[in-house]
């Protein structure tokens, strides 16, 4: 599978893949949380004398040979003294769930791939954050700070290098391991280490006279692919710590969502929908910086009696764009707008997809995408309110359903325009009726339209738009009262 598009590998040193392993997970949890057993060999998975396996054994433990998934009677033949502990699922969980959410502050491109370990790429976050071994170094403080527990993080230009780097100076390790020295790293190391390599593959290559990754490394690809097919010119070239698969998985499990609650509750539609268009825009904003897009758009309204509604509706073309997730959303709402007092409006996209995933798909058209890189631009050096501010504006020139800047419904309304009176540059207020001398009338309507809720501005552009972080599926969007 191709990587994903080179924007989000802009990364200065090229080594943006974090992999983050908890240390000891089930016995640190029980440590932390039971200080007399710190220092001690604990053994989570139950009684010593019980017929089940080990779950989990702390550092102290594994001095004495202890290993997970070795029966709980060899844990204590090894360990008398150990500390046998039975598994607190629901406990492990939580904490887990904690620590997810610490890595997702420092990106969506998160894969949890197991409850204690979980792939980031950190390329986009940089300007944030700091380079990757920084971002490393803030992760773990935060878990300890915040979860009382200990993380190893290997950082990378790959996912199978990281993987490995994470578990060589655990636990509270960090391992770096710089661009174009990864087949230098892995060289020393015992094949063992390499994902897809057991005691089999291992056998045979021993039997070849490979002990060491570099020492397969260093074989010819051809005497591999005759003994192991395929799988051997694969294991040659993760010997050589090329590893293609990008950070993906979870990305699609999340959503991002925007919501508003007007300062008084509201009947004006005009208002209302035009809240909905800036959440549509901040909800698109953040796709793009994410580098996903949602193929779900869902709203909720919650009217003055808090009667919360849910819809939502799958896309044909996965989208970061403003413009159809706004037109969705306003589709929508619209049955549950009208003749309510309305509280709250919210906007959220899910059914997250990288593009890597959606080549299939026709693109949209590029002028748009334009526009909305522009507009991301000028917020960044300007302030959120500037463009949202004028698109507000403009939305009240037409009906909803014209308001598509690339729609030749524009034309129609303005009867002998043609087509190519829409500007080619990031200005489609020029596109649009109302525009350069269309109703001025319309233009005063729209000048007050875009207070939007004076009330609500006062307390500024961004706390106007209350943040969701990633939410898990569409909980974020359930009916809550
Ligand atoms: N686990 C389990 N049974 C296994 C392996 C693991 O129940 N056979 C559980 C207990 C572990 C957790 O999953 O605490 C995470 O597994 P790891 O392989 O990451 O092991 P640890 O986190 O315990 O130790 P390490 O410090 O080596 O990561
Ligand atoms: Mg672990």
């Amino acid at each position: 599978m191709a990587r994903p598009p080179a924007r989000h590998h802009t990364g200065v040193s090229g080594t943006t893949i974090l992999h983050v392993d908890l240390d000891a997970f089930f016995a640190a949890v029980e440590q932390r949380d039971r200080p007399e057993l710190r220092g001690r060999p604990v053994i989570v998975g139950g009684a010593p004398g019980s017929r089940g396996v080990v779950s989990a054994a702390s550092y102290e433990a594994r001095r004495f040979g202890v290993r997970s998934a070795m029966p709980l009677r060899t844990a204590a033949a090894l360990c008398p003294d150990g500390v046998f502990v039975p598994v607190n699922g629901r406990k492990y969980r939580h904490a887990s769930g904690l620590v997810m959410d610490i890595l997702r502050r420092f990106t969506p491109r998160i894969e949890q791939i197991s409850i204690d370990e979980a792939f980031l790429d950190v390329a986009g976050s940089e300007a944030l954050f700091g380079p990757p071994p920084t971002i490393a170094v803030a992760i773990k403080e935060a878990v300890r700070a915040e979860v009382g527990l200990t993380v190893s993080v290997g950082v990378a230009s790959t996912k199978l290098v990281a993987k490995v780097a994470s578990d060589l100076r655990k636990p509270d390790g960090l391992v770096v391991v710089p661009a174009g020295q990864e087949a230098a790293f892995l060289a020393p190391l015992p094949i063992s280490r390499l994902w897809g390599v057991g005691p089999q593959t291992q056998a045979v290559l021993a039997e070849l006279g490979a002990d060491t990754i570099g020492e397969l490394a260093a074989m010819p690809v051809d005497a591999l692919v005759r003994r192991l097919g395929q799988h051997g010119a694969e294991l040659h070239d993760r010997a050589l710590g090329i590893d293609p698969s990008p950070v993906s998985g979870d990305v699609a499990a999340k959503s991002v969502s925007h919501e508003h609650t007007f300062s008084t509750d509201t009947t004006d539609q005009e208002k209302i929908e035009a809240t909905i268009l800036a959440l549509a825009e901040g909800v698109a904003e953040r796709l793009r910086h994410g580098g996903v897009r949602a193929s779900t758009v869902t709203v909720k309204v919650r009217d003055s009696t808090f009667r919360t509604v849910t819809r939502q509706r799958r896309l044909a073309i996965p989208t970061d764009l403003a413009e159809p997730i706004y037109r969705t959303a306003l589709e929508l709402a619209r049955p549950e707008i009208r003749g309510r007092r309305i509280r709250l409006v919210g906007v959220a996209g899910s059914g997250l997809e990288e593009p890597a995933q959606l080549a299939l798909f026709a693109e949209e058209d590029p002028r748009r995408r334009r526009v909305a890189e522009a507009a991301d631009s000028i917020r960044s050096r300007f302030g959120r309110r500037s463009v949202t501010r004028a698109r507000l504006l403009r939305s009240h020139l037409a009906a909803p359903e014209e308001r598509d800047p690339m729609q030749p419904l524009e034309r129609r309304r303005l009867g002998a325009a043609p087509a190519g009176s829409a500007s080619p540059g990031p200005a489609p207020r020029d596109a649009r009726p109302g525009g350069a001398g269309g109703e001025p009338g319309r233009a005063d309507e729209a000048s007050q339209g875009a207070g939007m809720d004076e009330a609500d501005d006062a307390r500024g552009p961004d706390d106007r738009l209350e943040r969701d972080e990633e939410l898990e599926g569409d909980e974020g969007l359930e009916t809550d009262d």
